[in-house]
């Protein structure tokens, strides 16, 4: 349902997309363009707390492991190690160091759609591991498999921190089967999956008292404000988290506090909320063993080795092709 008839002027992929969910119905908005500087650095603030339990797993089971993870990935000689989504690297700087002290020969190739945390990624790198070559590559994740497939060296493909939740499954599929189609026999494909759990835990990841998460998913609203000369108030918007137990689904939404019209001038639109209507904004999906192995199954990976944290809340899975 639209709520204008005036022909819009879009022309790059946020201004598409942001017009088509907010004259679509329900409302909706992709997650990918919360991420700017501040959404980066809001992004960083909810790694840090305790209730976002994700980062603490992966990063105890990369380092009860990391030992066996080198002989991995190590095993048939050099290699490039390109992470999809690298952020800040912290996770993967405790690989970066023991393939380092380990004098293993390998390239680190961090891709992330962010320019700013690539070069805060590269300069902390430059200092705290300067014996390793990096070689950032900034691009979304389908212009990252392009850069992918340039390289001739083998690969091994890092997907951490449960970003193949932020896809539905359909569409995560054909992620991994893209990323399948570009891997030789020897390459691997390390990927984070959270695990679906008790639901109030996951609520309260997804939920912190201290509105970071609130301030997170409002950023969408933020960046819509500032690139296409929107005037939401986002104290109108109410940040709300639902988890669904049977399908291990958390989703978030924005939900309108009144009836309100929003001006977003860039695209010639008006958007009218109806009072408690919703914006869906990101999908963060939870895995159990079966949702892993139909994965691998419909894009054609063979899941070799699976590393858990110790209270099973996450896991860390291994695939060749
Ligand atoms: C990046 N991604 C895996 C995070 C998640 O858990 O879905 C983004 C996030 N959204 C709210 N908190 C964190």
């Amino acid at each position: 349902m639209q709520d204008t008839n005036i022909a819009p002027t879009v022309t790059t992929e946020f201004e598409k997309e942001v017009y088509s969910g907010l004259t679509d119905y329900p409302k909706h908005l992709s997650s990918k363009y919360i991420y700017d500087k501040k959404g980066d650095k809001l992004f960083q603030d909810i790694m840090a707390m305790p209730t976002y339990y994700l980062t603490n797993c992966e990063y105890e089971i990369l380092e009860q492991n990391k030992h066996e993870i080198t002989a991995l990935f190590s095993g048939s000689g050099t290699f490039d190690l390109i992470e999809l989504g690298a952020g800040d690297g912290k996770k993967t700087k405790i690989l970066l160091k023991e393939f380092s002290d380990k004098k293993i020969d390998f390239t680190y190739v961090p891709i992330d759609i962010s320019n700013n945390a690539l070069n805060q990624l590269h300069d902390s790198c430059k200092i705290e591991l300067p014996e390793v070559n990096v070689q950032p590559f900034q691009g979304t994740y389908f212009e990252a498999l392009k850069e992918i497939n340039t390289r001739k060296n083998r690969k091994v493909i890092l997907f951490l921190g449960s970003n193949i939740g932020n896809l539905m499954h359909d569409q995560a599929v054909g992620f991994m089967e893209k990323i399948q189609q570009l891997m030789q026999p020897n390459d691997l494909l390390l990927m984070g999956f959270d695990q679906k759990k008790n639901p109030q835990t996951i609520l309260d990841a997804y939920n912190d008292q201290e509105g970071i998460t609130a301030a997170f998913n409002k950023n969408i609203l933020a960046r819509i404000n500032s690139e296409l000369e929107g005037n939401f108030d986002l104290e109108q918007f109410l940040h709300w988290e639902v988890y669904d137990p049977e399908t291990g689904t958390a989703k978030s939404f924005l939900v309108s506090k009144i009836e309100q019209t929003v001006r977003i001038e860039s695209l010639d639109l008006t958007v009218h909320f109806k009072q408690w209507e919703t914006i869906h904004t990101e999908i963060s999906q939870k895995y159990d063993d079966q949702i892993i192995d139909w994965l691998a199954k419909e894009s054609g990976l063979q899941l070799t080795t699976a590393f858990q944290s110790k209270t099973h809340s996450y896991k860390n899975c291994v695939f060749k092709i």
